[in-house]
């Protein structure tokens, strides 16, 4: 691995929130695409948390370390992924769903849908059915984007279309959905219009839902 990229992946891992903003600017500086630097440094690292938690090395406050760590490299890296359009080509309403903290998957995704040219609302995390079906009818949104990294919150994707088509928010708003357990054979299941396995999937599959 580059060595740029090696020192991020061991700062995200560490939780060392200093240093690692700092390197994701020396690897662009060094002409280390953003892309890769997000891929193979700063994504790698979280899979890598992921691994020690399971294997009990790590607890829930290495894990919100790494978590700080990433978002503050991701600050730096978000202009680099986000190019402003001129006008917005559509609206999206995104969060993570209701008993679901994690959030930066979603802000990730939002990050690209922004790049790809849409306006979006961001309810944040632990987002209960009723606020996404008022922030549809208060913003006008096309698109639903919906988030969830536990097993056990993502029922509420279902609950939350279900909400969304009873409050008689028709077909016309599409609804999209994600995260690291999310299938593309469960978003079917649950009546959602697509799934998409990462964010740069995300925003493609987001103008494809609004034609
Ligand atoms: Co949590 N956690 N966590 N955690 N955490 C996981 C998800 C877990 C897999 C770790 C593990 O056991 N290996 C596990 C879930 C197991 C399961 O349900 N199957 C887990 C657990 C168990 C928990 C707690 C229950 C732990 C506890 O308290 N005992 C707890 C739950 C809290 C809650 O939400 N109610 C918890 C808490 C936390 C922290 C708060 C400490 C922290 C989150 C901080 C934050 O987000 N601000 C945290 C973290 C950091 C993780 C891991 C290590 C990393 C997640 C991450 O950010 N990945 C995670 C392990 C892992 O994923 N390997 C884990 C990087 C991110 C870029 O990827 O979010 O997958 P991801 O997003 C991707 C794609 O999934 C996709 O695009 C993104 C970019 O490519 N995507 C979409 C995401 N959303 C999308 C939406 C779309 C389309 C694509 O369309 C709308």
């Amino acid at each position: 691995m580059d060595p740029n990229l090696q020192q991020i992946y061991e700062s995200i891992l560490e939780g060392d929130m200093k240093t690692a903003p700092v390197q994701v600017q020396t690897a662009l500086d060094a002409g280390i695409g953003p892309d890769v630097i997000l891929n193979e440094g700063m994504i790698a690292a979280m899979g890598e948390v992921g691994r020690l938690f399971e294997d009990g090395d790590y607890f829930v406050p290495e894990m919100l370390i790494s978590a700080r760590a990433m978002q503050a490299s991701l600050a730096v890296l978000k202009p680099y992924l986000v190019e402003s359009g001129v006008e917005p080509i559509g609206t999206v309403v995104i969060g993570t769903v209701q008993g679901d903290m994690h959030d930066i998957g979603k802000n990730l995704v939002a990050m690209m849908l922004e790049g790809a040219g849409f306006e979006v609302f961001d309810l944040g995390v632990d987002v209960e059915a009723g606020k996404y079906v008022s922030a549809v009818e208060e913003h006008n949104a096309q698109l639903v984007a919906m988030s969830a990294l536990l097993t056990t919150t993502m029922p509420k994707m279902k609950t939350t279309i279900e909400a969304l088509r009873a409050s008689g928010i028709g077909e016309e708003t599409k609804i999209m959905i994600g995260g690291a357990p999310v299938t593309a054979e469960y978003a079917e299941s649950i009546g959602a219009d697509g799934y998409a396995a990462d964010a740069s999937q995300a925003a493609t599959l987001a103008k494809a839902l609004v034609g």
